[in-house]
């Protein structure tokens, strides 16, 4: 079959062989992403329109304001994989400890765990520029039919059995890994079917375009402020271009098509950086090195991480590969 006619639903089925472990459950969990990216979808679209923008009133564990549409998208993925008996255990950034889902139904008893930002770049909502939700999904490592623990969600990056984002954009694109590739689906709201529109997508392996939160240069290392001002220089390709929405999802998916750079790095200000390590980077990273990036933060690769809580942050530096590397030899020299 063509690309361009496939759906996701057919892609899903046609290639549940290439999945390492192939009881379906799988495409069962990524069918119910795909469902619950839709709905969501149709809420984020008219959030001009009705009266659901603003904050919520309340601040999640971060201490940061919960915008309405980040509590709509959490309680409808966590719905939507509960309802479906689908995952064990699930992990949001809108929540505090993660959920354990213990079917009472002995054939139904699941081995995935699911880590979630169910809207990310949420602040970005009452301007009308683009989300986006990341997911990424372990295989449990505590004995199916217990309860799930900690140990589950504080897995290494490189045990990702998938990951992927939507994006709420000028149009909405669910793009995902099972660790075989990267590839893009397009919804076509008219049908509300996902297309397959980006096979195989791939990082330029350099690229020409920085993004960075530069309002918070005078606190970044000098490894990074060192490597600005190399993306600055004029000599061979550069200078480089800058460009930063400020919504991690966005941010990405335009260097994957491009090239380019990402960097939130810690700071003077924020040792650790801002993005989490669970449900922001680790998917991220995956998602890159299958479409022939890197990840890193600043000295090592971001899924040999070992997490040890579930809403820990890690300074982040992703996109084409030898943009990375450059951005690293600059933190080895000056951490
Ligand atoms: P959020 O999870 O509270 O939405 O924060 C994550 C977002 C990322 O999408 C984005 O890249 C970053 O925060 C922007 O942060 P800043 O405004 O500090 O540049
Ligand atoms: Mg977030």
């Amino acid at each position: 079959m063509s690309h361009t006619n496939q759906t996701l639903g057919e892609f899903i089925i046609e290639n549940q062989a290439s999945f390492k472990y192939t009881s379906g459950e799988l495409s069962r969990l990524i069918n119910s992403i795909r469902l619950a990216a839709k709905v969501v979808n149709h809420e984020v679209n008219k959030a001009g329109l009705v009266d659901i923008i603003g904050a919520a009133g309340d601040t999640n564990i971060q201490g940061e304001d919960q915008q309405k549409l980040d509590v709509y998208a959490n309680t409808k993925f966590i719905q939507t994989m509960t309802n479906r008996n689908i995952v064990c255990g699930i992990a949001s950034e809108e929540e505090d400890d993660f959920i354990s889902i213990n079917s009472q139904d002995k054939n139904h008893q699941n081995k995935y765990v699911v880590l979630i930002d169910p809207l990310d770049g949420s602040s970005n909502i009452d301007v009308n520029v683009s989300v986006g939700t990341i997911f990424s999904v372990y295989r449990r490592v505590t004995p199916v039919g217990t309860p799930v623990t900690m140990e589950d969600f504080l897995q290494k990056g490189d045990q990702q059995v998938a990951a992927g984002y939507v994006i709420y954009g000028t149009s909405t694109m669910l793009v995902y890994t099972t660790g075989d590739g990267v590839n893009g689906f397009t919804l076509n709201p008219a049908i509300g079917s996902f297309y397959l529109s980006h096979p195989n997508m791939q990082f330029p392996e350099t690229g020409r375009i920085y993004s960075v939160n530069e309002g918070n240069y005078t606190h970044f290392p000098q490894g990074i402020k060192d490597y600005i001002k190399y993306c600055q220089m004029e000599e061979g390709d550069r200078p480089y271009t800058s460009r930063y929405i400020g919504s991690l999802v966005s941010d990405f998916h335009r260097n994957m098509i491009k090239g380019g750079i990402y960097m939130y790095p810690k700071s003077s200000q924020n040792s650790k950086g801002k993005l989490r390590l669970l449900y922001e980077c680790n998917p991220m990273a995956f998602l890159a090195e299958q479409a022939n990036g890197l990840a890193s933060d600043g000295f090592q690769r971001i899924m040999e991480i070992q997490p040890t809580q579930l809403h820990e942050r890690v300074p982040f530096i992703c996109g084409s590969k030898n943009m990375v590397r450059k951005a690293e030899e600059f933190m080895r020299l000056a951490p």
